[in-house]
């Protein structure tokens, strides 16, 4: 009989049941929101990508399963010969929780992931065998001493044996309940030159680009493309898509026949070119993440940040970047060392002043391994490794100028601001005012998308307000902001009725 082998990417605990996260609503999807967009039964944002790779990389000579458990529970009764565990850093607490109760029962435990790469020593004390690097080299060899009973304690990567990407199998999507989710995830390229302080990217992908054939991006969104309805959008999880533009415009030609909506991360460098903009637009990318992180020059030179940020240019390519009809989601970090209180208000209301569509606020969060822990570890500001609380929602250092309560208060306050119903309008209107003047796309996707950041707005607005209140909006204001936007969702969901079933405009 074969022998088995469980793939399990744990949930996060929470570490206040009361408290609501973006996260914990599947990207913010609010029950009001999730109704309207009819994804009720949706349980988590993306796809997990880890174990569809991890699956794939088991040969058919053993039974494999994969358990996300953000979309199903674990049965801890049911046979299994070896666990897998992968996780990011916010999921640790609970996958050491799980492997200790599989090691329990004699069943081998190995680790791998980010967070396990990043701590090593602490994850080797919940594991037999611990995986450091990528899973394309080393799985094979693994797998090779469990079936002969002779599993190493360590497996470590060489940078010199980082995999070439063109040999990747297709991800074993028909492992998941890929029902569960929103966004189908899809990796076209790995690495990062930058080094940006606070980021653990590199770390981990090394600071080579390396791309996967287009070819077998296509193929592989076509395996899934019949699984996901007409609404999904594709998440290409690259941590930056406009990197080498000519390569990025070939992307775009060849997904832009399969008529998905898309979205991804990318610097502001893709404002430098009209025709990568184009391409993007026209491919049915829709949201492009950009890591702004602060609106201070002195802010970016501590953070080593990517030379595309230059602050001067920020506004005049937010609106060109918009102008094509994508909505930016831009991050921003709060709370870096020369930052005082004066960094909530300035950065919410450089937010609202620029029209950006999906505002996104991360409290700096000493990440296991990157180069701002080590430096905070050093000056002792780290202030816990409560893992579950590494979310970038919540402070676990110690600021320089500000109190941890600060940036705590700050952290909300930003994001009621710019998430007030008041704002919401005046953001998404200049945003769309944009999108009807120049978007080269067709009305039908214009008025989906309009639909998509409104639901989302609403949904991060009621995240937003279940934080404690530091943010006070003037409360009549407010029910008429609310009744405006009810009445603008009203009103867009009527002639996306009527517009249903309308063609792209383009193929190219
Ligand atoms: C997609 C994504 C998300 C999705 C997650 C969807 C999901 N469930 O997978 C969403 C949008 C929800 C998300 C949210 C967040 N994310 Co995120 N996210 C990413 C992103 C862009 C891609 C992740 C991915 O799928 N990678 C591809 C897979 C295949 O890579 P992998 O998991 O590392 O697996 C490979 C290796 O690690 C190894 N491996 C893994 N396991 C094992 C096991 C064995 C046995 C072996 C041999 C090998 C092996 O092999 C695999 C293939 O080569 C990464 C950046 C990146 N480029 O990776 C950030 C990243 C993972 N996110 C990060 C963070 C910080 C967050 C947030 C906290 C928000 C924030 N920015 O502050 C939230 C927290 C979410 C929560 N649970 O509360 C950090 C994590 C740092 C850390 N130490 O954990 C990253 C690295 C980004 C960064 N700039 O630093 N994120
Ligand atoms: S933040 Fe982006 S540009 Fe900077 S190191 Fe991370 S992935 Fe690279």
């Amino acid at each position: 009989m074969k022998k088995n082998i469980t793939i399990i990417f744990p949930k996060k605990e929470l570490f206040d049941p009361e408290r609501v996260e973006f996260w914990d609503l599947a990207f913010g999807y609010s029950s009001r929101a999730a109704v309207m967009s009819g994804s009720l039964k949706k349980k988590a944002s993306g796809t997990s990508l880890t174990l569809a790779i991890l699956g794939s990389l088991v040969p058919e000579e053993f039974d494999v399963t994969l358990i996300d458990e953000y979309v199903e529970e674990i049965d801890f009764d049911k046979k299994t010969d070896l666990l897998i565990l992968t996780f990011f850093t916010t999921e640790a607490t609970r996958g050491y929780i799980i492997a200790d109760t599989f090691r329990e029962k004699g069943i081998p435990v190995i680790i791998g992931g980010y967070h396990a790469s990043m701590m090593p020593d602490e994850a080797l004390e919940h594991a037999d065998s611990l995986a450091l690097g990528e899973a394309e080299t080393l799985m094979a060899t693994i797998l090779n001493d469990f079936k002969n009973g002779s599993l190493k304690r360590i497996y470590r990567m060489e940078e010199s044996e980082r995999p070439d990407l063109a040999d990747q199998p297709l991800p074993r999507w028909d492992k998941l309940k890929l029902e569960s989710y929103h966004n189908p995830m899809i990796q076209t390229m790995r690495g990062c030159p930058m080094r940006c302080e606070f980021c653990s990217v590199s770390l981990l992908w090394g600071p080579k680009y390396r791309f996967r054939p287009i070819e077998k991006v296509i193929e592989e969104i076509r395996s899934i493309k019949d699984r996901f309805g007409e609404t999904t959008r594709y998440m290409i999880v690259d941590d930056d898509i406009s990197a080498i533009r000519s390569r990025t415009k070939e992307l775009c030609r060849a997904l832009a026949p399969l008529n998905i909506s898309w979205m991804s991360q990318g610097s502001l460098a893709m404002a430098n070119d009209n025709e990568l903009l184009e391409l993007l637009a026209m491919s049915g990318g829709t949201r492009m993440i950009v890591g702004f992180e602060s609106i201070t020059e002195e802010t970016l030179a501590i953070m080593e940040k990517n030379p595309a940020n230059k602050i001067a240019e920020y506004s005049t390519k937010i609106k060109k970047i918009q102008s094509y009809g994508l909505a930016i989601i831009s991050t921003f970090v709060l709370g870096y060392d020369n930052e005082d209180v004066s960094v909530f208000e300035n950065t919410a209301d450089f937010v609202i002043d620029n029209h950006l569509g999906l505002p996104q606020f991360f409290c700096v969060t000493p990440f296991p391994g990157t180069v701002l822990t080590k430096r905070l570890e050093r000056e002792g500001r780290v202030l816990s490794h409560d893992w579950k609380r590494y979310t970038g929602t919540t402070v676990q250092f110690m600021p320089e100028k500000m109190t941890p309560d600060e940036l705590q208060d700050g952290y909300y306050y930003a994001n009621q601001k710019v998430y007030s119903f008041k704002n919401i309008w005046k953001r998404l209107m200049g945003m769309w005012d944009l999108w009807d003047t120049f978007s080269p796309n067709p009305r039908n996707v214009l008025i989906r998308e309009k639909i998509d950041t409104l639901l989302l707005n609403l949904s991060f607005n009621y995240v937003s307000y279940k934080f404690p209140s530091c943010y006070k909006p003037d409360p009549e204001e407010e029910k008429d902001y609310q009744k405006k936007l009810n009445n603008i969702l009203k009103m867009h969901l009527h002639e996306r009725s009527m517009l249903l079933g309308a063609p792209r405009a383009v193929n190219y």
